[in-house]
């Protein structure tokens, strides 16, 4: 069995260069990870249902397990001196760590409770994690294709945490008795083609043209040459993600004719989940444009999201952009 730590050490050691800024990091991830997990388990008795009243920079209402877990990420990271900025989807601003100002060289980009709403009904949740390098001149805003690990935890019937650092992509399996994470996937390649369609289709009357007759084209029956569709969608963009990383398949949060940019954040969701997809041999895009690619303009940035297996987010992007159907 190898755990999180054994594996983080001997990656380490293989880079002679390495200052253990990478290894602290993901520590301290996996640490939130369990923190949460526990968060999590109890939340029915310790009175962690329900709302806050206040609502996050998304114009959304904020729960109570969104800022307890907002707060165990900061609080975990103030405590150390390797992330000298932290950007949360329920902070408007960056939020600077004391202690790194003199020595940090990262900023981190998290949404620390992904698909909170399940919370009250026992469904799928996740905490999304991405790290970059702060710029020379200070600047913290980078394309997705220069992160340096991308990943996220995942609460379901187990607790997961996947990550790449652009070697592949790792997966490891929280046992909450020994209170460790154990490797238990490494090289995840995703299927060229899946089943899956993971899409709200509630909101098929919102979207542009092109989008609604793809999605019909798949609820008809699909593409002679692709197989036939099976629809999966929970709530959890974490879930429904790692779902199609295992599968196969698409996810789709696609823009609105009002709302061009849709409602997915492009530095802690988006960007971190195609770095995960894209290591595993998947595509993560706009419609348009590569989700790795894209300049941020903003840290809280909306972006339409397009990810999954390789064939299938091509077929989609042809589609939207005219080409052959
Ligand atoms: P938050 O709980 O972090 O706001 O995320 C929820 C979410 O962004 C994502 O997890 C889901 O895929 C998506 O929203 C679900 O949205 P709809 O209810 O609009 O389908």
């Amino acid at each position: 069995m190898i755990s999180l730590t054994r594996h983080i050490l001997d990656r380490q050691q293989s880079h002679p260069d390495h200052t253990g800024a990478l290894s602290a990091m993901m520590t301290h991830i996996a640490l939130c990870g369990k923190l949460i997990a526990r968060d999590l388990n109890q939340a029915g008795l310790s009175g962690l249902l329900g709302t806050t009243g206040t609502t996050n920079v998304h114009g959304e209402q904020v729960r109570t397990l969104d800022e307890r877990a907002n707060r165990t990420f900061v609080d975990v990271f103030e405590e150390s001196d390797v992330v000298r900025v932290v950007v949360s989807e329920e902070m408007e601003e960056p939020f600077a760590i004391k202690r790194a100002q003199g020595s940090g060289t990262y900023a981190l980009f998290l949404d620390p409770l992904d698909g909170s709403s399940n919370v009250d009904v026992n469904a799928p949740l996740g905490s999304i994690f991405s790290i970059h390098r702060v710029g020379a001149s200070g600047s913290i805003l980078k394309a997705g294709r220069e992160q340096v690990v991308g990943g996220y935890v995942l609460y379901g019937a187990s607790t997961l945490l996947v990550y790449t650092c652009g070697d592949g992509v790792h997966q490891f399996t929280l046992d909450s008795a020994v209170g460790e994470f154990f490797l238990s996937g490494s090289g995840i390649h995703i299927p060229p083609r899946g089943k899956i369609c993971s899409v709200n289709t509630g909101n098929q009357s919102k979207w542009p043209g092109a989008m609604r007759k793809v999605v019909e084209h798949f609820q008809m029956g699909g593409d002679e040459t692709g197989p036939s569709r099976t629809a999966r969608y929970s709530g959890c963009l974490v879930a429904d993600v790692h779902r199609i990383l295992w599968k196969g398949g698409l996810y789709l949060y696609p823009g609105e004719v009002k709302k061009p940019a849709g409602k997915l954040r492009l530095m802690y969701e988006a960007a971190p989940l195609s770095f995960v997809v894209e290591q595993a041999g998947g595509l993560g895009s706009t419609g348009e444009e590569r989700i790795l690619s894209l300049q941020p303009r903003m840290p809280h940035q909306c972006v339409p999201l397009i990810i999954g297996s390789r064939e299938d987010v091509e077929f989609v992007e042809q589609c939207l952009q005219g080409g052959s159907r």
